[in-house]
Formats: C-alpha cells, sequence, structure tokens
C-alpha cells in the first residue's frame, strides 16, 4: 500500500504513536510518506520505506497568522499525486483531519483518509467552540475514525453526538527499545536511591506540579530521586514547587532527552498525574522497561494499567494519595518488581508493535474495499 501518515512532530505521545505506524509500515514493505512541519521527534533520517516531506508555510505580510491548514492540504495533494498514495492517515483530528479532506476534495479523488484521535483533540481542542464543528467535520469525512482508548471512542461518542463506528486500536510499544536494563540508573542515581520518573510534555493536564508534590510528600527526608524527562508550559511552575519543598537537589528535569527509554529503564516506579490522559502512552513504555507504574485513574489509564497488577492507580489531585502509593513500592520492593514484571509480560503480549500494526492494515484494507 501507498500510506501518507500526517502528525505533530513535537514530542508528544500523538506524534510518537504516528512514527510507529509510520515505520513498521515501511519495514513491513509499504510505501510511507510522513508529513509535517518537522523531522518528527522519533523519526531518523533514512528509516525503512518511509520518506519525510517538511510542510513549509510562505509568509506574506497579509498573514498574521500564516495558515499552516492550507499549506499542509496542498503539500497532501502534491504528494498523494507524485505517489500515488491509497490512504492518508492523520494522527490527532484538528487540524490534520479537514486538511485531508481538503485535499481529497481538490483531488477530487477517491484518497482514503483514516482519522487516529488521541485524546484532547477530543476533550480538549475538540470541545472548544472555535474548533468544535472543524472537528465534526472532520470526523464525518473520514472513512474511518479510530481511539487510542474504549474510553476515548465513548467521550467522542458523547460530546459529538457521532454514532458512527469508531475503532479502538490501542497503542503499541517497541518492547525491543523499552525494556529493562539494569546498567541504565547508574548514569542517574546512586544505587541506594528510590528513583521515580516521570515523562510528559508538561502541558497543565499532566499537573506535574502533583508529581512534584507527591515525591517531596514520600521521600521528604532523602532516599529518593526525581526525573523528570520533557518539556512544557508547567515546568518552570514545578521547579519552583520542588525549590519551595526543599527537594530541589533530588529532583532533575532532563528536558527533551533523545534516549527516554534509559531513564524508563533507570526507574524504580513512574509516576504519572494527569488530571486526563486518553491512553498514557508513557505509562506504557515505563511498563514495557519492567518499571512498576503510579497513575491516576482517570480516562483510558486503567485500559494501559492493571490496578494492583501492573502499577498502582490513585485519585486524580490528589498527590498524598500518589505519595501513599510511592512509598508503599519504596517499602516493599518484592511487591514493587513482581509490578514491574507483570507490566512487561502486559506490555509485550497486549500491545506488541506488530499485532497493533495488523490492526491498522486490516482498517486500510476494508477502507480501500469501499
Ligand atoms: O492529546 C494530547 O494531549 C496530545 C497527545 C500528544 O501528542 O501528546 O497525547 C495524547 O495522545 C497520546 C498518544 O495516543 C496518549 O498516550 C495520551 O494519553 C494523550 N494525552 C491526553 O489524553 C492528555
Amino acid at each position: 500500500m501507498r500510506v501518507g501518515i500526517v502528525c505533530h512532530p513535537t514530542y508528544g505521545g500523538s506524534g510518537a504513536v504516528a512514527v510507529a505506524v509510520a515505520r513498521a509500515l515501511g519495514q513491513a514493505g509499504h510505501d510511507v510518506h510522513v508529513l509535517s512541519y518537522e523531522q518528527p521527534a522519533r523519526l531518523p533520517a533514512g528509516a525503512t520505506g518511509v520518506t519525510f516531506h517538511r510542510v513549509g508555510v510562505t509568509a506574506y505580510p497579509l498573514f498574521r497568522y500564516p495558515p499552516y491548514d492550507l499549506a499542509l492540504a496542498s503539500a497532501i495533494c502534491e504528494i498523494a499525486e507524485r505517489n500515488s498514495l491509497d490512504i492518508v492517515h492523520v494522527h490527532y483530528a484538528i487540524p490534520h483531519a479537514v486538511a485531508a479532506l481538503l485535499a481529497r476534495a481538490m483531488l477530487g479523488s477517491r484518497l482514503r483518509v483514516v482519522t487516529t484521535l488521541h485524546g484532547t483533540d477530543i476533550t480538549i481542542v475538540g470541545v472548544d467552540a472555535s474548533y468544535h464543528r472543524p472537528t465534526l467535520f472532520g470526523l464525518e469525512g473520514s472513512d474511518a475514525v479510530t481511539a487510542v482508548s474504549a474510553w476515548l471512542r465513548d467521550e467522542t461518542r458523547r460530546f459529538f453526538r457521532f454514532d458512527r463506528a469508531i475503532d479502538v486500536v490501542p497503542n503499541s510499544v517497541d518492547a525491543a527499545c523499552f525494556r529493562p536494563d539494569p546498567a541504565a540508573r547508574r548514569d542517574f542515581a546512586r544505587d541506594d536511591e528510590f528513583v521515580v520518573v516521570h515523562v510528559s510534555n508538561m502541558r497543565p493536564v499532566k499537573r506535574v506540579h502533583d508529581v512534584v508534590a507527591a515525591f517531596a510528600a514520600a521521600f521528604p527526608r532523602g532516599g529518593g530521586r526525581l526525573l523528570l524527562a520533557g518539556d512544557g508550559p508547567d515546568r518552570a511552575g514545578a521547579e519552583e514547587r520542588a525549590r519551595a519543598a526543599g527537594v530541589a537537589d533530588r529532583v532533575e528535569f532532563l528536558g527533551e532527552t533523545e534516549s527516554v527509554e534509559r531513564v524508563h529503564a533507570a526507574a524504580d516506579a513512574f509516576l504519572l498525574a494527569s488530571e486526563s490522559e486518553s491512553f498514557g502512552l508513557a505509562a506504557l513504555e515505563a511498563s514495557a522497561c519492567g518499571v512498576p507504574v503510579v497513575a491516576t485513574r482517570v480516562g483510558g489509564v486503567p485500559e494501559v494499567v492493571e490496578d494492583g497488577v501492573t502499577g498502582l492507580l490513585v485519585p486524580p489531585g490528589d498527590p498524598g494519595a500518589a505519595a501513599g502509593a510511592l512509598r508503599r513500592l519504596a517499602e516493599d520492593r518484592p511487591f514493587a518488581r513482581s509490578l514491574g514484571a507483570s507490566g512487561r509480560r502486559r506490555a509485550v503480549e497486549r500491545f506488541g508493535e506488530d499485532a497493533v500494526l495488523a490492526r491498522y492494515v486490516a482498517i486500510y484494507e476494508r477502507v480501500l474495499a469501499g
């Protein structure tokens, strides 16, 4: 098949998933074209079967807001024509689904459009008055819509009164890259420290200040180290919170690190404090590294983290409960290790890349069959 993949290139789950699908398709012998305004964070140059196309936006003095959506639609047209694309698979509804539908209309062709919903494209952006109708337009015009969790499917139906089928295709993890690696912690912490890891794009929905507060409450006098990978608008506030709580010397902000798998593998526990999360890819990647997860019981997280089996789920907005869960893991290492081992097993068995790719390919075949 000849497939176009459109995504946000940033350090975040939807781009990571789009690149995982693109790479797996390319490896399987399909002709794949990735379109974005920058090379996506996880897409190496020269990935087998994958060509990257940078979408440029021409500036003009009249444009206070250069129209990326139109530039993207134009690029989709050109790449689809030049490479005889069968399908454009867009990740994150806005603006990608609308741009793909515009490209299809401009081409006057039967280019198939598959839209994968990731989370805030529905729960935050999609409910905003400026974007609600274009999001619905994107959903209705797509040949297939997928969601990364059953929770997100149900929210989409409810918010948009959308009663067409939505396929649930969970995110996958590369279990060869994200794997237990006892040597990794040497780079980050001493042997006698309990290492807590958090990875996110540090937007308000992630409640990074709760991550810091939970760590400070669990390890007020030492014995623990908190590593935070990623960057975003709430980083500065979280740094301030660590200083105010007197734990700044044991809290490290690593920024957008390239080898996030090494940070995961260094952990004794992974902590996610989000107020909403449609899936929680970082939690799955931690599990694949054999790390027990402490996460808020929100959205699709219970579909990823099995409470008491691969991690501990706590109420959102309650750093005290998260601190209690971290302490429990620090005090009962055999229990923590058993959660980690079950997490690794579950990640490999349920969220392996081959099985997930097969689900997308089946959807492509279905829409191509008309
Ligand atoms: O929806 C977002 O916030 C953006 C997206 C991203 O690019 O980081 O994250 C979402 O998609 C990920 C991949 O499917 C999911 O693992 C995240 O749970 C989801 N984020 C939220 O729902 C907050």
